[in-house]
């Protein structure tokens, strides 16, 4: 019996100091209702898989020690027992039911939105592209990317003087964070731009894939203010790594605040944009423009230096689309390219394709010598 003692003293050991210190190997709680649900499921399972091991070794333990050979211990013969055989099948599907049950809960609430009371307060629409996370808020003209930070951006290239240990939440931090209030019931419907991706912030207890062509949804109502990062969870290409999410969920006035300035910006940026469409600009102001464009949109496929991939992204340097009709060239950025190049007048403004496209012409190995104004990008349509 000492060798129990000293299991049930090691087990108790490992217990108490797991359970006073801030244990992080385990599922997170979370700070929604479902998150929490999740969890204790979790933990019940768990505590049922303790039960069955703990009763299971001490069996298997007590006939090694008790039952061995060297004490002539005659095996005993039961063969078709059916008390037996009726009892080993009972008893696993009972303990089968009793885990089926509150999983099947849990299940219907993560699908089922009704489960969480109360209307819909905000619908946020989630697109995932390649790489990085778009967010529009529905029926309040918010709509924004997503991109990783640009330190941490920075830190992950090859040679790059900034040490990631020294970044913080490298990896694990965006330009514009979706911001959310708290208590307040939101709905996302994810979708994909190009391929599947997966949405996930532990911290809300569900993860759902971004497929292109479908609309999935999922609901949250953050409990406490706070910031939360995740990231997609779907393999969905070269920089899968490094389109992280965070959500900022604040008290409710300080949301409607963050929401006025997010409005008053987005005023402010579309009445530029539409200057800017018609405004003529100098060869040396387009191209300054466009290096940023450049920089920010085309250099993770083109490269930095515009010498691409070979075999997947084409050089950007001799390129014979860059060097070529100018119309043309503007009309490939602003149209896209198969699966991997993404059709940009989506994404970018007037002025900046046509100063990503001057960029290209008269940099990066090109001294094409032309430029293109706003105004004279073709049509779009
Ligand atoms: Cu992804």
């Amino acid at each position: 019996m000492k060798i129990f003692k000293l299991l049930l003293a090691v087990l108790g050991w490992v217990l108490s100091s797991r359970a006073r210190a801030d244990y992080t190997l385990n599922l997170t709680e979370g700070v929604t209702k479902l998150s929490h649900d999740v969890h204790d499921l979790h933990m019940l399972i768990l505590w049922i898989c303790v039960g069955i091991g703990i009763l299971v070794y001490s069996l298997l333990i007590y006939s090694i020690i008790h039952h061995r050979k060297s004490k002539g211990v005659v095996p005993a013969q039961f063969h078709e027992n059916t008390k037996l055989e009726i009892l080993w099948t009972v008893i696993p599907f009972l303990i089968l039911l009793s885990m089926a049950i509150p999983a099947t809960k849990v299940m219907i609430e993560i699908y089922n939105s009704d489960t969480m009371p109360g209307p819909t307060d905000l619908t946020v629409k989630v697109t995932g592209y390649q790489w990085k996370w778009r967010y529009e808020y529905l029926g309040e003209g918010i709509d924004f990317f997503s991109n990783l930070d640009a330190k941490s951006n920075e830190a992950r290239q090859l040679g790059a003087n900034i040490d990631p240990a020294k970044v913080d939440n490298y990896l694990l931090n965006v330009d514009n964070p979706l911001v959310i209030p708290v208590n307040k019931k939101i709905r996302f419907l994810f979708t994909g731009a190009d391929v599947i991706h997966s949405w996930w912030v532990p911290d809300f207890g569900w993860k759902k894939d971004t497929i292109p062509g479908f609309i999935t949804d999922g609901w949250v109502k953050v409990e406490k203010p706070g910031i939360y990062r995740g990231q997609c969870t779907e393999l969905c290409g070269r920089d899968h790594a490094f389109m992280p999410i965070v959500v900022i969920a604040k008290p409710e006035a300080e949301y409607q605040q963050w929401l006025a300035e997010q409005k008053s910006k987005g005023e402010a940026a579309t009445a530029q944009a539409k200057a800017e469409a018609v405004k003529t600009f100098t060869k040396d102001e387009l191209i300054a423009k466009g290096q940023e464009v450049y920089n920010a949109n085309c250099a993770s496929c083109h490269q930095p230096n515009g010498e691409g991939i070979p075999g997947a992204f084409p050089a950007i340097t001799n390129s014979p689309v860059v060097n070529g009709p100018i119309e043309e060239h503007a009309r490939l950025v602003l149209k896209g390219k198969g699966q991997l190049m993404p059709p940009f007048e989506a994404v970018l403004k007037p002025a900046e394709i046509a100063a990503v496209v001057t960029y290209q012409r008269n940099a990066l190995g090109n001294s094409k010598g032309d430029l293109i104004q706003p105004a004279e990008l073709p049509a779009q349509n």
